[in-house]
């Protein structure tokens, strides 16, 4: 290991960091604590790094050549006289500035993102209830109907127009409008307990999130999504590449952490998911890292050994700190409709779901199986994905989702 001075007399070890990313102090091997479950790797190695005040260790990959890697620092270039600062003409330069700044387009409405589910209920929805029609058994038998096909599941669909039944027998309905505003209400009530995003809280540090899912349900995607909505939330972030099966996994993720200026801990592929996620949580915790997020391999819920490695992450992260993970999130696309409930059980008897992502909503027209979804569930529906982009994850939010799907202004044009 070598130590220089910088100008500024603070001692920095290993290489100046500005001439590649160095590998990180904290990877060391995971303990001997965990060398009953995983098969430990020599070294870990941070792959992508936002700064650079890092205090590090020279690689064993790769010797530290003093000839190549001690340069001196380059001098600084000598700063510029000051100008005269006159403060009126800076501040009415800055509100110029401000003013000449192209506004951000504000985010498409949730409701032109889920078109396509919209449309699935609208359409036949909308058509039932055009004409104010008369209030009978036919009127809740057309409607259960047009439940169950935009995917809101048999056995919501039939409850909720079996509530309607009861109350429309009770005269509670004075015209079909009444009826489908109380359609809307009940939707509602089938959601708004489960509305519930992921907010950091200020313990336990690092707040550590596994997500788990079948494969390209989106998990990567929904990470580098986080990942970035967590840094503009002020927190410190960091990933782990637990998807070690094929490389491309571990490279995706590098390009979200090099998108988002988190780092991101990885081995090559082919390492153990487990040790990396635990080398990964020390790092984190050396590094006083707020939140950790880790990705791991797609697999079905019908994999039996797959489903046990999963529960092997959560026990050696349970060595370093028996809370963690703090949330194991369940990431489901939305386009596998109602077969997405028997994934979801299976994966929360295997591992212990803690929340749920639904992605994808924004190209499929089985939006409605979120309905579904809460109901049979019962788990926090933390997010929704409706796009590729960082920025097209949303929280979901009950109203917002409700009225996307099924319009207040529905049956009255
Ligand atoms: N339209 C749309 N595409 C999405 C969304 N989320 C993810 N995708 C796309 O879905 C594909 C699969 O996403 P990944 O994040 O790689 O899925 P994964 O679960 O990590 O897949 P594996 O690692 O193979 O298990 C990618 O092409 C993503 O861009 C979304 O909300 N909307
Ligand atoms: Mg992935």
């Amino acid at each position: 290991m070598f130590k220089w001075l910088r100008k500024d007399k603070t001692e920095v070890r290993g290489r100046p960091p500005e001439l590649a990313t160095p590998p990180d102090e904290s990877l060391t091997p995971a303990s001997e604590a965990v060398a009953a479950d995983i098969a430990v790797p020599e070294v870990a190695t941070v792959v992508s790094e936002a700064g650079a005040e890092l205090v590090v260790e020279a690689s064993p990959e790769r010797p530290v050549d003093p000839a190549t890697d001690l340069q001196p620092e380059p001098e600084p270039e000598p700063e510029p006289e000051p100008e005269f600062f006159d403060p009126a003409l800076a501040f009415s330069s800055a509100i110029d500035a401000i003013a000449a700044e192209p506004r951000p387009a504000p985010p498409p409405r949730l409701s032109e993102r889920l078109a396509a589910s919209a449309r699935a209920l609208t359409g036949s929805v909308g058509t039932l209830f055009k004409r104010n029609p008369k209030l009978d058994e036919d009127l809740l038998e057309d409607l259960e109907t047009a439940l169950i096909q935009a995917d809101i599941g048999v056995v919501a669909s039939t409850e909720l127009v079996e509530g309607l039944r009861v109350r429309m027998r009770k005269r509670e309905f004075a015209d079909a409008h009444e009826l489908l505003a109380a359609l809307r209400k009940s939707l509602h009530g089938l959601i708004a307990n489960y509305a519930l995003p992921l907010q950091i809280p200020a313990t336990p540090r690092p707040f550590v999130i596994l997500t788990v899912g079948v494969n390209g349900a989106g998990k990567t995607t929904t990470i580098g999504k986080l990942a970035m909505r967590y840094k503009l939330a002020g927190h410190s972030v960091m990933l782990a590449a637990g998807d070690t099966f094929r490389a491309a996994a571990v490279e995706q993720l590098k390009t979200w952490g090099e998108r988002n200026q988190v780092p991101v801990v990885a081995q090559g592929s082919g390492a153990d998911s487990a040790s990396v996620i635990f080398d990964a949580l020390q790092a984190a915790k050396s590094r006083n890292i707020d939140v950790l997020i880790a990705d791991t391999a797609g697999r079905l819920h019908t994999q039996g050994h797959l489903m046990q490695e999963l529960a092997k992450v959560k026990r050696v992260l349970g060595k370093i700190d028996p809370g963690a993970p703090h949330e194991t999130l369940l990431v489901i696309d939305g386009g596998t409709g109602q077969n997405a409930l028997n994934q979801a059980k299976q994966f929360n008897q295997a591992v212990g779901v803690t929340g749920v992502v639904v992605t994808k909503l924004d190209g499929t027209a089985k939006g409605g199986m979120v309905f579904a979804l809460c109901r049979e569930l019962g788990l926090p529906l933390r997010f929704i994905g409706v796009g590729e982009k960082r920025e097209d994850l949303r929280e979901f939010v009950a109203e917002e989702f409700v009225d996307a799907l099924l319009p207040p202004e529905l049956g009255r044009v």
